[in-house]
């Protein structure tokens, strides 16, 4: 997988609002913001997108699900929304695996 600019987050190579990091994660707030509170969660894994997970995978995509509600919970949300955009088909314009957490206003149903 070539680098994509999560991966250049990832080695601060360009800047993001961190909120939250371990050896395994990152948290960081989306430059282009659909909710008051709208930050993303990636494995530090450069996983191209969630159908290309294996079962290797299956605790470091627990663990993303944990951050997203941690960091949501810090944010002070309790009310909140996660989307995976998987292939350019749905939307998905970064290729490394992206958790989107939306919150702070209502959200409708169903999404666009
Ligand atoms: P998606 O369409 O699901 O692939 O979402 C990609 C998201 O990534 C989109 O909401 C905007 C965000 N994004 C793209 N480039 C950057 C960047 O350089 N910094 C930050 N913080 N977010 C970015």
């Amino acid at each position: 997988m070539s680098d994509t600019i999560f991966s250049k987050i990832i080695k601060r190579e360009i800047p993001a609002t961190i909120l939250y990091e371990d050896e395994l994660s990152l948290a960081f707030r989306d430059v282009n913001p659909q909710a008051p509170v709208h930050f993303l969660v990636i494995p530090k894994k450069p996983i191209v997108k969630l159908s290309e997970a294996t079962t290797e995978d299956q605790s470091l995509l627990g663990h993303l699900l944990l951050v997203a509600s941690k960091v949501a919970d810090q944010e002070g949300l309790s009310g909140f929304r996660l989307v995976t955009n998987n292939g350019a088909e749905a939307g998905q314009t970064v290729f490394h695996l992206h958790i989107h957490v939306l919150g702070g206003r209502s959200l409708d149903w169903p999404p666009g």
